[in-house]
């Protein structure tokens, strides 16, 4: 996209100027670069929905940070193990694509810790069981690749990029939950009904990860008008549940829907309703493990203030000893 150099002084009429051009650039599918004018309101839009997606991934490590030690097998470990740092760098990308829409990542840590900003509600759910992990590959990261293959597309460059490379990494993560919990589910019937269990409690809040209904979601109207979003929450949900009830058919397993069937005239599964009073009580704080998370969040910034401080005195040291030869 060719730079659009904003003026020193923006009189009103030059703003309505730039936003129409901005929104005809949007319509050519034109891309919107970090150093292209962009409206005050679609820079705040893009920190909101990129610094929580961020925080998804660097809170969503814990639920399977907490079987590392676990794991049933040296292989099983080894590949959970890079699965979390992949999550560590996923965050590390968005972050820095955050970053440059002008704010800062001390900035939007401060809003995650003090409870400020959101993340995604599944990571507020306890991992009580190995299956539980197994389920997280397949469905939370199922759900999560839906979602993010839609927004390779996205209108801000930083953030389309970013996702291209995170959905090669969820197919990964995907995959090994679902080896998991095929072992499971074929294994031994304690290993099946463990399976059982865990999709049980992890059905419903993977549905949630979509958002609201669209006659719900507030903020989905202008992310449509920016292309921030290509397809609404209850599509991609609709396109999650297609997509994994033929899964859970192959492993033998059972969605906890007594409304769930196929639908041949739409050629879609209708399902239940979604306990949205739970979603909103998980999003605003009160789910069985957001005050866990965000306390384990915090704790690790401040045990890793001394590598943040010595990483920034190497680099000064490095810079002084550069000026000086
Ligand atoms: N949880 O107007 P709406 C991963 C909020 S991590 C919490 O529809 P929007 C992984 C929403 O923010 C990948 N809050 O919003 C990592 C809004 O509040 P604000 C996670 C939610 O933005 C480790 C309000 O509800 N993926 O893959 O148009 C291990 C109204 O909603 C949720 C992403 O972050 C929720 N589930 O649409 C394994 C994807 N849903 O901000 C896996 C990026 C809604 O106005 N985000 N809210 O105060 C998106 O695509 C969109 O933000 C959403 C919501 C579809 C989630």
């Amino acid at each position: 996209m060719a730079e659009v150099e904003k003026p020193e002084l923006v009189t009103a009429t030059d703003e309505a100027a730039l936003e129409a051009t901005f929104q005809a650039r949007l319509d050519t599918e034109t891309r919107v670069e970090p150093r292209d004018w962009m409206p005050e309101k679609y820079r705040k839009f893009m920190i909101r929905q990129i610094s929580q997606h961020a925080h998804s991934e660097y809170v969503g490590m814990l639920p399977e940070g907490n079987w590392i030690t676990r794991a049933p097998t040296l292989r099983r470990k080894a590949a959970l193990l890079a699965k979390i740092q992949d999550e560590a760098g996923h965050a590390a990308y968005l972050y820095s694509a955050a970053e440059t829409l002008g704010t800062s990542r001390d900035q939007m840590l401060e809003d995650l810790h003090s409870g400020k900003a959101k993340y995604s509600s599944i990571f507020n759910y306890p991992t009580l069981t190995w299956a539980d992990i197994g389920t997280i590959g397949w469905l939370v990261d199922g759900a999560a690749i839906v979602n993010q293959v839609a927004l390779c597309r996205t209108s801000y460059g930083p953030y389309a990029r970013a996702m291209v490379r995170i959905c090669k990494e969820e197919s990964f993560h995907q995959r090994q939950g679902f080896e998991i919990i095929t072992t499971l589910a074929h294994g031994a019937p304690e290993q099946k009904a463990m399976a059982q269990d865990a999709l049980n409690r992890w059905w419903w809040p993977a549905l949630m990860m979509f958002g609201p209904h669209d006659a719900d979601s507030p903020n989905s109207e202008i992310a449509f008008k920016w292309k921030v979003k290509r397809q609404s929450n209850d599509d991609l949900r609709q396109r999650f549940v297609d997509m994994t009830i033929p899964q859970a058919d192959y492993l033998g397993l059972t969605v906890p829907d007594p409304d769930l069937k196929w639908n041949g005239e739409t050629g879609q599964y209708d399902f239940g309703a979604i306990d949205w009073e739970e979603f909103w009580r998980v999003v605003k704080g009160d789910g069985l493990c957001n005050r866990d998370r965000l306390d384990a969040r915090r704790s690790a910034h401040e045990e890793g203030a001394w590598v943040r401080e010595a990483a920034l005195a190497h680099a000064g040291k490095k810079r002084a000893a550069k000026s000086a030869a």
